[in-house]
């Protein structure tokens, strides 16, 4: 497929996925969700691929859907387009992807960093959800993603004001994982990375559904779905070499990376 909306690459064994629309500060298409969605399945089906870094430009990670290709529905367009469940098909991606965020992170912008595992923030980054300040409600998870991430207090307040949250708020208030100067971002992202697509791809992977489970279970039935998971580690040759590794003090060589 030739990518016109995001740029597609690997660097090593990490799939970069850059979403490049800079006349728009990267709103969020139908062409940028179909091209999204294309090269995450490759990456899927890539057995080089260990993790996945999503990205945008110095400016924008994305600016939000686009406002002008949604300005004419009605709701029967809304409701047909069924824009929504693309993007649900986007998070369920099984492989770890990080978000690695500069500038603008609004509206669909922050839902898709927040759908990534984890989010790395340059500096400059802006997180909001102004969807109330153009007379609708966020619509791609953030009511519910954000409200999980940072609690009620916090949503509450970016989705009822549409105030933009700087990077050093949002790491305080647990929606990113680390902030970096901004010419570090990249890198700092492909290091992390790197690191996790060193380790057993069916580990990072059951690790990533066991921590998905906690914000769509209860803490026993959460806690059963991790014993299960912990327990069927052991019949992949990746935590004999694991285990054997330190036993022997050697670097382990992980079979599935
Ligand atoms: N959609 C379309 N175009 C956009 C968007 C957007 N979200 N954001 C910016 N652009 C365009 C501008 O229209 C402008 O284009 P042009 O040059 O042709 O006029 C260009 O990008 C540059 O933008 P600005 O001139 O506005 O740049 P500024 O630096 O002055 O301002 C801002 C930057 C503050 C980021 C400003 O652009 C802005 O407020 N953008 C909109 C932010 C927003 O409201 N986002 C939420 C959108 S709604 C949403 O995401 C709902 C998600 C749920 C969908 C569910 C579907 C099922």
């Amino acid at each position: 497929m030739d990518y016109t909306s995001i740029k597609v690459e690997r660097r090593g064994r990490v799939g970069w996925m850059t979403i490049d629309r800079p006349k728009a500060l990267n709103a969020l298409n139908t062409q940028v969700l179909t091209e999204l969605l294309q090269a995450s399945d490759a990456f899927a089906a890539d057995a080089e691929v260990g993790a996945v870094v999503l990205t945008g430009s110095e400016r924008a990670f994305a600016a939000g859907a686009d406002i002008k290709e949604m300005q004419p529905f009605g709701f029967a367009e809304a409701y047909l387009s069924d824009f929504a469940s693309g993007w649900d098909r986007f998070a369920n991606a099984r492989k770890p992807m990080i978000a690695a965020v500069a500038g603008y992170a609004l509206g669909g912008g922050c839902e898709v960093a927040m759908m990534c595992d984890f989010i790395i923030a340059a500096e400059s980054a802006k997180f909001g959800q102004p969807e109330i300040t153009l007379g609708v409600l966020p619509g791609m998870g953030g009511t519910q993603r954000m409200a999980r991430a940072i609690g009620k207090a916090k949503t509450m307040d970016l989705c009822l004001t549409g105030r933009m949250m700087d990077a050093g708020e949002a790491e305080r208030s647990g929606l990113v994982a680390r902030v970096v100067p901004d010419a570090e971002l990249l890198a700092e992202a492909q290091k992390a990375a790197e690191i996790i697509a060193g380790f057993s791809l069916p580990a990072a992977m059951m690790a990533k559904e066991a921590i998905n489970r906690a914000f769509d279970t209860t803490l026993t039935e959460g806690l059963r779905a991790e014993r299960r998971l912990f327990a069927a580690a052991f019949s992949l040759e990746d935590q004999k070499e694991g285990m054997g590794a330190f036993v022997e003090k050697r670097k382990p060589n992980f079979r599935h990376r």
